[in-house]
C-alpha cells in the first residue's frame, strides 16, 4: 500500500523526538543584520557568514534586544544566521528545517539554497532539506526576516515615506508591531516514507469515547498501526489502517479544569512488520456544540471566565518564554480564570499544549485585526466614516492572504481539545456591505476545514445587532464593549443601562450564545481616587463590577473575557502611556486592585 498526503491540504505535524524521529533546537545566539534598504537579497547575503551583524537571541523580537530606535522602529529586512552541525548518523534520514512563527514573512537558505518562503508572522513553516544539509559537516541556515504591514498582509497596514527617505509604518492595531524569529527554530529528522498529518475528531456514545482517526504519510508503506494509551500508559484501544474509529470504555473525558489526555501512537510498517515511522498524537475526548444560546463541552453549558491576552513582555516583546508561559498560566489559576482568547493572533504551540494539559479553554484566533479604517487601535474615528474595503484598500488580495492564515491556523491547531472556538477576525468592519462578500468565503472555509467547531468574529462597538451584516454566518457571537470608557468616560451609571440595553437587542435578535471578549478600562497602577475617576485602580474595579452585574442579568451572556491580562506594548500615541494599560496585572504580571475583585467572582463555586 502507498498512502499519500491528500493534495492541496496543509499539513503542520510538530517535531517531535521518538523512535524514528530526532529533534534539533536551533535556538540560542544568532547573527543578526538589519537591512532597511533590502541589499542583502541583491547581494546574496545568505552565502556567506553575515558581515557586520551583531548576536541576537532567538526566540526573541529584535526591536527591544538594544537601547536603539533604529533597531526597535526598524522597518524592512533583517537578516539572521546561525551554523549548524548535525550527527553524521542523519544521512540516509529526510531532514526538515521548521520555523514555528517568523514574523511577518521569511525567506530561509541553507548553505547557499532558497528552500523557504512563507507569508504570515504566527504560524509555522518548514522545508525539506535533505538534499542540501550535510550531516556531520558545518552548515549555514539562514533567515530573512520581514516587518512590513501593507494592504495585503494579514494583518494589515500601510507604510509612510517621509521626505527625509525614513519609512515608517502604520497599523491600524493596537499592539507594537514586534517582529523577529518568535518562537523555536527546528532542525528534525524523519524516515523517508514517514506519517505527513493526523487529524483526530472525539464523540461519546454514553460512557463510551469515540476517536475517529486519519493519518495521511508519504512513500512506501505497507500498513498503519494505531494504539490509544491512557495518562497511565496503558493500552486502551488499538485498530489497524490509515483511517478508522476507537472506541474507549469507560472514557475519561477532557474537560475544563481536568485536561485529561490520551496519546495515540501512529506507526508506520513495510510489509516485513518493522516500524518505519511513529508519531504520538495526544487527544483529549470532548465535545464542543451550540445549542440556542448556550455554548455546550461534553454537553454541559460552559461560561468562559478569563482574558483577552498578548503575547508580549518586557525585553523579549513577542518571544516565546516558557518561564513567562508557566506563570501566566498560574496567575490565570490564582485568578480563577478557565479560558482565554489568543488575541489577536494564532499563539505559540507551546502554549496550546500546555492549555490542553491543564484544561483551559482556548478561542483561537487569526492574526487578522486591524480591518476597520474606523477604528484605530481602539479608538474610533471621529469624522466621516471612510471604507475598509475597496481596491486600494482592504481587497481581493487581503482576503487572500486572510483565507490562508485560517487554513494555517486550523491545520495547525485543529487537535487540540482546548481549542473549542475559531476567531476568525477581531473587530473588522461590518457594517458595510461589502462586509458580508469579505466574510461570506471566509467563515465557509473554516466550516469546511474543521466541521466539529463553532466559529465566530469579534464584533466591535460600531455595530448594534440590526446594524452588522454578518453575525448570521457565525455561530456564537463574539463582543468587545467599552462603555464608561471610550464611550461615555467617567459615567458608569449610564455605562450599565446602555450596556443592558444593547445585550438584550442582541439577545432578542440572535438566538446565539454571546460572550464578551472584551471590556475594561486603562489603569495606571498606583493611581488612586475615592471618587470615580477614570485611569484609577478603583475605577477598573467598579466598571469590572457594573459589567458582571449586567452579564449576571443576561442569560444569552456565556462568557466574561477581559481585556486585557496584563499591561503590554503598543505603538506610541497621545491615548497611550507607555503602552495599553488596561491590564488587571502590570507587564510585570503585579496585581492591580481589580485582581482581587475578580479572583473573588470567579473563584466562587459555580
Ligand atoms: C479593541 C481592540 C484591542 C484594543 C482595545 C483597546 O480589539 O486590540 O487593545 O480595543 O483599545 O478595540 O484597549
Amino acid at each position: 500500500m502507498t498512502t499519500t498526503r491528500r493534495t492541496g491540504e496543509l499539513t503542520m505535524l510538530r517535531p517531535q523526538d521518538g523512535p524514528t524521529r530526532e529533534r534539533r533546537s536551533l535556538g540560542g545566539l544568532w547573527k543578526f543584520r538589519l537591512d532597511a534598504e533590502g541589499a542583502g537579497r541583491a547581494e546574496g547575503w545568505w552565502r556567506s557568514p553575515l558581515a557586520a551583524a551583531v548576536d541576537m537571541p532567538v526566540p526573541a523580537s529584535y526591536n527591544d534586544i538594544f537601547p536603539d530606535a533604529a533597531v526597535r522602529d526598524h522597518v524592512g529586512d533583517a537578516w539572521y544566521q546561525t551554523s549548524v552541525r548535525v550527527p553524521a548518523r542523519w544521512a540516509g534520514e529526510r531532514v526538515v528545517l521548521r520555523c514555528d512563527a517568523a514574523t511577518h514573512r521569511a525567506t530561509a537558505w541553507v548553505n547557499d539554497t532558497k528552500v523557504a518562503a512563507h507569508e504570515g508572522g504566527y504560524t509555522p513553516f518548514e522545508a525539506d532539506v535533505t538534499e542540501h544539509l550535510r550531516p556531520g559537516a558545518d552548515n549555514r541556515v539562514t533567515i530573512v526576516v520581514n516587518n512590513e504591514l501593507t494592504w495585503e498582509s494579514i494583518p494589515p497596514g500601510r507604510i509612510e515615506e517621509r521626505p527625509d527617505g525614513r519609512r515608517v509604518q502604520r497599523y491600524f492595531h493596537d499592539f507594537f508591531n514586534y517582529a523577529g524569529l518568535h518562537r523555536p527554530v527546528w532542525l528534525y529528522t524523519t524516515p523517508t516514507a514517514h506519517i505527513s498529518d493526523i487529524t483526530v475528531t472525539t464523540a461519546f456514545e454514553d460512557t463510551t469515547g469515540v476517536v475517529g482517526y486519519q493519518v495521511d504519510s508519504t512513500g512506501e508503506a505497507d500498513s498503519v498501526r494505531i494504539a490509544l494509551f491512557d495518562a497511565s500508559g496503558a493500552e486502551v484501544a488499538a485498530a489497524t489502517g490509515a483511517a478508522g474509529t476507537l472506541r474507549v470504555p469507560d472514557v475519561h473525558p477532557w474537560a475544563p479544569g481536568d485536561g485529561y489526555l490520551y496519546a495515540l501512537e501512529a506507526t508506520l510498517l513495510n510489509t516485513a512488520g518493522d516500524v518505519i515511522d511513529s508519531y504520538r498524537q495526544p487527544v483529549g475526548v470532548r465535545t464542543v456544540e451550540v445549542r440556542g444560546n448556550q455554548f455546550l463541552i461534553n454537553g454541559t453549558p460552559f461560561y468562559f471566565k478569563g482574558f483577552g491576552k498578548h503575547e508580549d513582555a518586557a525585553i523579549r516583546g513577542k518571544g516565546h518564554d516558557d518561564v513567562l508561559m508557566v506563570h501566566d498560566f498560574a496567575l490565570l489559576d490564582w485568578i480563577g480564570a478557565n479560558s482565554f482568547r489568543t488575541s489577536h493572533y494564532p499563539y505559540a504551540e507551546e502554549v496550546l499544549d500546555y492549555a490542553d494539559r491543564h484544561g483551559v479553554v482556548v478561542i483561537d484566533e487569526t492574526a487578522a485585526v486591524g480591518l476597520n479604517l474606523n477604528i484605530g487601535g481602539g479608538i474610533f474615528n471621529s469624522g466621516e466614516r471612510v471604507s475598509t474595503f475597496s481596491p486600494d484598500t482592504i481587497s481581493e488580495d487581503t482576503q487572500r492572504t486572510h483565507l490562508q492564515a485560517i487554513r494555517e491556523l486550523v491545520a495547525r491547531d485543529k487537535n487540540h481539545p482546548s481549542v473549542v472556538l475559531w476567531s476568525i477576525a477581531n473587530e473588522p468592519d461590518h457594517v458595510q456591505p461589502e462586509a458580508r462578500d469579505y466574510f461570506t468565503p471566509l467563515a465557509a472555509e473554516a466550516r469546511r476545514l474543521d466541521p466539529t467547531r463553532p466559529v465566530a468574529y469579534v464584533n466591535a462597538l460600531l455595530a448594534r445587532p440590526d446594524q452588522c451584516q454578518v453575525t448570521d454566518l457565525f455561530d456564537v457571537v463574539l463582543l468587545n464593549r467599552y462603555y464608561g470608557w471610550y464611550v461615555g468616560p467617567g459615567d458608569l451609571e449610564t455605562a450599565e443601562t446602555a450596556l443592558e440595553a444593547e445585550l438584550r437587542q442582541w439577545a432578542e435578535q440572535h438566538d446565539k450564545p454571546i460572550v464578551i471578549t472584551e471590556y475594561g478600562a486603562d489603569t495606571y497602577p498606583g493611581l488612586r481616587s475615592t471618587v470615580p475617576t477614570p485611569w484609577t485602580e478603583e475605577y477598573q474595579a467598579d466598571l469590572l463590577d457594573v459589567y458582571h452585574r449586567v452579564f449576571d442579568r443576561i442569560d444569552a451572556v456565556v462568557g466574561e473575557q477581559i481585556w486585557h491580562f496584563a499591561d503590554f506594548a503598543t505603538a506610541p500615541g497621545v491615548f497611550r502611556v507607555d503602552g495599553n494599560k488596561k491590564g488587571i496585572f502590570t507587564r510585570e504580571r503585579r496585581p492591580k486592585t481589580a485582581a482581587f475583585n475578580l479572583r473573588s467572582r470567579w473563584r466562587k463555586a459555580d
